[in-house]
């Protein structure tokens, strides 16, 4: 075995440094139920080249912007030329076009390296592009979503406000015609918007006269819109988080989406957004695990590994048997989500389950590597406070639960 020299030392800086120059050797683990063969060759080669890509250009300077609290501007470029900004999209437009299993498969290596940056993926292909790809004109369609693809655009997308989070059917952010024929004005606030900050653009859902929900195309640079950054977040520290706010902005009425109206057109981008979470949140677990096994094997006490007492084998054989679960669960979900058949009580029950898994699992594995757990040296930690807010957006564990009750009942228990 790869670790054998080092069993009868403590986890000292050169046994910290083996650790991590062999990681990505152990990287086709976990696969319990041999979950490879259902993958075709060119997932494989997807994941591949993602994992690649990571190594590369992630995982040598993650922890110190998590330490930071910084979002690495210049990965986007790269994060782009792998395919990770709306590979689900038609390639007509610039995008992947690639199947809904590779989406969640590109997600789920990201997000082995850190949930931010999967988050800002995400965000950019399943709330910004999808929207303009699934609701936009054709001429907005060819005006954002090659730019949006290669990372020359970046966007976010504006559904929680102060006041209504996970009820965002109560928005008040609204817009009125500005008389002129060719413009709404925009009023209103919105928080938590992830790469608010940066973006160029932001997809935002505001009512209009009537008080029904409609999409609009909200551009840097128009007068009286403004983007303030949220700080001090213990979670998600490679994201950049902020609010947006529209004090009478000016936006022309070509940038209101024409083909959708009501709550189904953000709830419809959650779909796809929260099926990619599914994946992704997966992808921390496994890193999790993995960490926590390959450490367990390492660290001994009492004379021998930790990874012989039989209460460290209980903790790692149920996170191996609840991953190989998601794994399965995933996959099955993206093959209904290719096949155009997932429902939205399916996706929440993958998002739902999957995160709680994730978030179980980090904490676990936190407790196996002991004090080395909190330390910044190894991922968990930093994985576990990701996946606090991974647990709370996109519909909390709360509300993903409602919806599957509401689903196998009848019975809306939200209200
Ligand atoms: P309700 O009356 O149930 O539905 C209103 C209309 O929407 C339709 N609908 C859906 N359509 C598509 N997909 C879904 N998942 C849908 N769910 C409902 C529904 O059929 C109806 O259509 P119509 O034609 O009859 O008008 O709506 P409600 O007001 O009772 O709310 C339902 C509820 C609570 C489930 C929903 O509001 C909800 O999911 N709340 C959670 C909010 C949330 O998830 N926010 C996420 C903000 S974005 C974010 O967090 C990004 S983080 C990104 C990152 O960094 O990765
Ligand atoms: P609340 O809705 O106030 O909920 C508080 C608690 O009450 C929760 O536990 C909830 O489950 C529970 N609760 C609420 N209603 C019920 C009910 N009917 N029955 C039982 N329990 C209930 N939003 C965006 O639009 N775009 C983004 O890009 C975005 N990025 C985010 C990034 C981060 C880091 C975070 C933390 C959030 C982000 N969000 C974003 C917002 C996110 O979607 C919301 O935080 C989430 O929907 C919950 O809303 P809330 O925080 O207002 O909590």
């Amino acid at each position: 075995m790869a670790f054998c020299h080092l069993q009868n030392t403590t986890m000292t800086e050169a046994s910290i440094d083996f650790f991590r120059s062999n990681k990505p050797d152990l990287y086709n683990h976990p696969d319990f139920y041999l979950m490879d063969e259902l993958l075709t060759d060119e997932h494989k080669l997807i994941r591949q080249s993602v994992r690649d890509w990571v190594k590369k250009e992630l995982s040598p300077i993650i922890e110190d912007v998590a330490q930071k609290a910084i979002f690495p501007m210049h990965i986007i470029k790269g994060l782009a030329d792998i395919g990770a900004f709306g590979p689900q999209l038609p390639a007509e437009y610039g995008c992947g076009g690639l199947d809904y299993i590779s989406y969640g498969i590109i997600m789920q290596e990201l997000e082995r390296c850190d949930s931010g940056v999967r988050s800002t993926a995400s965000v950019q292909g399943s709330l910004v592009m999808y929207p303009i790809y699934k609701f936009a004109s054709e001429a907005q369609k060819r005006k954002y979503l090659p730019k949006l693809a290669k990372g020359e655009l970046m966007g976010c997308f504006g559904l929680t406000e102060p006041n209504h989070g996970s009820n965002p059917a109560g928005m008040t952010t609204n817009f009125r015609d500005a008389g002129d024929g060719k413009n709404v004005i925009l009023n209103g606030a919105k928080m938590w918007i992830s790469n608010s900050p940066f973006a160029d653009i932001a997809v935002v859902w505001a009512k209009n006269e009537a008080g029904k929900i409609k999409g609009i195309v909200v551009e840097r640079g128009m007068e009286g819109f403004t983007t303030p950054e949220t700080h001090n977040k213990w979670s998600l520290r490679t994201s950049a988080t902020g609010e947006l706010v529209f004090n009478d902005v000016k936006v022309p009425i070509e940038n209101i989406f024409p083909d959708v109206e009501g709550l189904k057109g953000p709830l419809t981008c959650l779909n796809s957004a929260r099926y990619g979470i599914s994946w992704g949140a997966l992808g921390a677990a496994m890193d999790c695990y993995d960490t926590a096994l390959r450490y367990a094997k390492e660290r001994q006490q009492f004379g021998r590994p930790i990874a012989g007492f039989q209460l460290q084998q209980k903790k790692l054989a149920e996170m191996i048997t609840e991953i190989t679960k998601a794994q399965l669960l995933v996959w099955r979900l993206g093959i209904l989500m290719n096949e155009g058949r997932a429902t939205p009580a399916q996706i929440s029950m993958a998002k739902r389950n999957n995160v709680a898994l994730a978030l179980d699992v980090a904490r676990e594995a936190r407790q196996i590597l002991g004090g080395m757990g909190i330390t910044g040296e190894y991922p968990i930690m930093r994985h576990m406070m990701n996946l606090e807010s991974v647990v709370t957006y996109e519909g909390t564990h709360d509300i993903h639960l409602l919806i599957l009750g509401m689903e196998i009942t009848g019975e809306n228990a939200f209200m």
